[in-house]
Formats: structure tokens, C-alpha cells, sequence
């Protein structure tokens, strides 16, 4: 029987994730759990610190699990704010994670990885699966890392680890707990509320985006590939659209005309500057089946009329 722990759960990707895997294998069959008490995900919970490797062990032994979707990290922005504990956290976390899924001989684990493991060294459009990663951020230098340490495990250990590089990912649930793409979903937000919105990024500044929906299906999809299927195992690119803030405005303003934006670059220009515009998916397409449904007019039809509901 197929026993899910996910860390990181009460996150933008983590709540959404909790609820599709408890769809799926069964509500119980899946434990939430984060640092924090739940906020945007229901019981069963529990609290295990990613550093904390022997609660971790205690969690898997006692809840019989046997598959960890890794979510819990600190992510572009907030991560150069404290860059040693950033590496301490994004990679003891994953250590203790792969450490305790060799021990406990489990099926599988899920790690995501970034479009932030690019750098400016790096092709910038159309950027190969397999090419330069010089980051620049103590994140995406952590992401790297962890890619390489993924596919050293399922090498030496023959542990079945799993990874996507995300591109900035967008949805109505969660919001974004400190990344670089984070306005391109705030922006929505101020739309819809009737507030103008000050945007931390240049209007030309293009970055990879992925709607939610996708970027769940694609994981779940990921996950239950039979193993022949999996080629790369440090981590695939995923893509599904490029965008700038100019054009999200102006996608934007198809449902509400008025909508103003103003532009107030700060840090994350910089952090956006090393990054990718539009990223090569092709593997992902041909080896597991990679298809995502959403460009950048149908996830602002989504996006505007969920949170207009609400
Ligand atoms: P998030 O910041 O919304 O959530 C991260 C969660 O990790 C938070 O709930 C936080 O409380 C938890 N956490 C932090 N430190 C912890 C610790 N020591 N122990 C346990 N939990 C801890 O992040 P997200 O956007 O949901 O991202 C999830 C994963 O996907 C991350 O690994 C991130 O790097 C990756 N990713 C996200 C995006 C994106 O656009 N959201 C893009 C690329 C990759
Ligand atoms: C961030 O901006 O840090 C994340 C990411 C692309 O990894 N959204």
C-alpha cells in the first residue's frame, strides 16, 4: 500500500499536492507535515522539522511510509536574506530525507528542483535540459547540489528519486512564500481586489511560468511512470509559458481594463536577470509524457474567475 509523507505541506505547492495525492491514494494513506501547524492543509498532521532527522525516521517507521514528496525548502528571495542557514536548511533537509528514505528501504521520493540552478552562463532561451548550471543564489546553488546528491543516491543505493527543475509556479490557493516569481501571482490578487499593483521586476524581465493545475498533474504523472521510463535522474526541465509583467498586465487587462501596473525594481531583478526566459522540455515530453494544459490566456480566465469568487 502506497503511505505518503510530505514535507513542507502547508506551502503554495505543498497544500495543493497534500490534496490531489489524498484524492488519489487515499485521504488517510497521505501525512501532512511542515515546521508550523496546519494552516491550509486538514489532519493528519504532524510537525517534523526537515532537520530533525530522527523524527523524521520516528514518523516513516511508525506511519508505515513508503514515499516522501520533499517540498520544504527556503526559496529565492527569502534565502539570501541568511544564506548559511538557507544551505543549512534546504540541504540537511535533503540529506536527512534521502538518509532516512536509504535506511528505511522506501519506493520513492519526490525532490523539486528550479529554473533557479540556471545562471548567466546559461543559454537563456530555449535552455537545454542538459547544459551550463551556474547559479547565482544560495537557493539555486542548493537546488544544484541537491539534483546531483539525487542522482547519486539512485545510483550507489538504487534509490528511485524523483525530480522536476519547476519554473515559477502560479495558482489561487497558497501564496508564495518568498520567491522570485511570487508577483506573478500577487498580481491577480490586485486585479481582482481593485488595487493597482507595484511590481518588483522590470516589464521586460521573461521567466518560465507553470500553472498549478500542471504542475501537479505533471508530478503526479512523474511519480507513477514506470521506472524504465525515467532517463534523468538529477532533475527535468518543465515548462508550459514565458512571460514578462508586461504581458501578464496585459492578459490581465482583457477582464479588467483599468488594471494599473508601476514598476519599482529592487533585489530579485538581479536574481531574475540570472535566470532563464524559456526552457527546452522535450525530455520530459518524450520520456514520461510531459503535457501541460495552460498557457498564459486560459490560466488568467482561471485565475480571475476563482479569485473573483471568492
Ligand atoms: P513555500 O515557501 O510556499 O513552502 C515551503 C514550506 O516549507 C513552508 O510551509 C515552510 O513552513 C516549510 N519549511 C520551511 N522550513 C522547514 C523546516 N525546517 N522543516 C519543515 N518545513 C519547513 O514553497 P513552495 O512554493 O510550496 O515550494 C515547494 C518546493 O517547490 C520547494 O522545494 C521549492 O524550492 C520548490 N519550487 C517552488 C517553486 C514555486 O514557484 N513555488 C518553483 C520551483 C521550485
Ligand atoms: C522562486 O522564485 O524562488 C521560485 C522558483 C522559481 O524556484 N518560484
Amino acid at each position: 500500500m502506497t503511505r505518503i509523507l510530505v514535507t513542507g505541506a502547508n506551502g503554495q505547492i505543498g497544500s495543493e499536492l497534500t490534496k490531489a495525492l489524498r484524492l488519489r491514494y487515499g485521504h488517510n494513506n497521505v501525512l501532512a507535515s511542515d515546521i508550523f501547524a496546519p494552516t491550509h492543509v486538514e489532519e493528519p498532521f504532524g510537525i517534523v522539522d526537515i532537520l530533525d532527522k530522527e523524527r523524521m525516521a520516528q514518523v516513516v517507521e511508525n506511519e508505515g511510509v513508503t514515499q516522501i514528496y520533499h517540498l520544504a525548502a527556503i526559496l529565492s528571495a527569502k534565502g539570501e536574506a541568511d544564506p548559511l542557514r538557507t544551505w543549512d536548511i534546504n540541504m540537511q533537509g535533503l540529506f536527512n530525507v534521502l538518509e532516512v528514505a536509504r535506511t528505511f528501504k522506501l519506493d520513492k521520493v519526490f525532490f523539486p528542483s528550479s529554473i533557479a540552478v540556471f545562471g548567466k552562463n546559461t543559454p537563456k532561451v530555449g535552455t537545454p535540459q542538459h547544459t551550463v548550471a551556474e547559479p547565482e543564489t544560495v537557493y539555486g546553488m542548493s537546488k544544484s547540489a541537491g539534483e546531483n546528491w539525487c542522482q547519486y543516491y539512485c545510483e550507489r543505493y538504487g534509490l528511485d528519486i524523483r525530480s522536476v527543475r519547476y519554473p515559477g509556479i502560479i495558482g489561487h490557493g497558497q501564496k508564495p512564500g518568498g520567491g522570485t516569481t511570487d508577483y506573478a501571482v500577487d498580481i491577480y490578487h490586485h486585479a481582482v481586489q481593485g488595487k493597482d499593483y507595484e511590481c518588483f521586476l522590470k516589464a521586460d524581465t521573461a521567466l518560465p511560468m507553470l500553472y498549478m493545475d500542471d504542475a501537479i498533474k505533471g508530478t503526479i504523472d512523474l511519480m507513477e511512470a514506470p521506472k524504465e521510463k525515467i532517463k534523468v535522474r538529477t532533475s527535468y526541465n518543465l515548462a508550459a509559458m514565458s512571460f514578462t509583467p508586461a504581458e501578464v498586465h496585459a492578459a490581465i487587462q482583457k477582464h479588467y481594463p483599468d488594471f494599473k501596473i508601476t514598476y519599482k525594481p529592487d533585489f530579485r531583478q538581479a536574481i531574475a536577470d540570472s535566470w532563464t526566459d524559456s526552457i527546452d522540455d522535450s525530455q520530459a515530453r518524450q520520456d514520461w509524457g510531459w503535457a501541460p494544459e495552460f498557457d498564459l490566456e486560459r490560466m488568467t480566465g482561471e485565475m480571475v474567475g476563482v479569485l473573483r469568487g471568492r
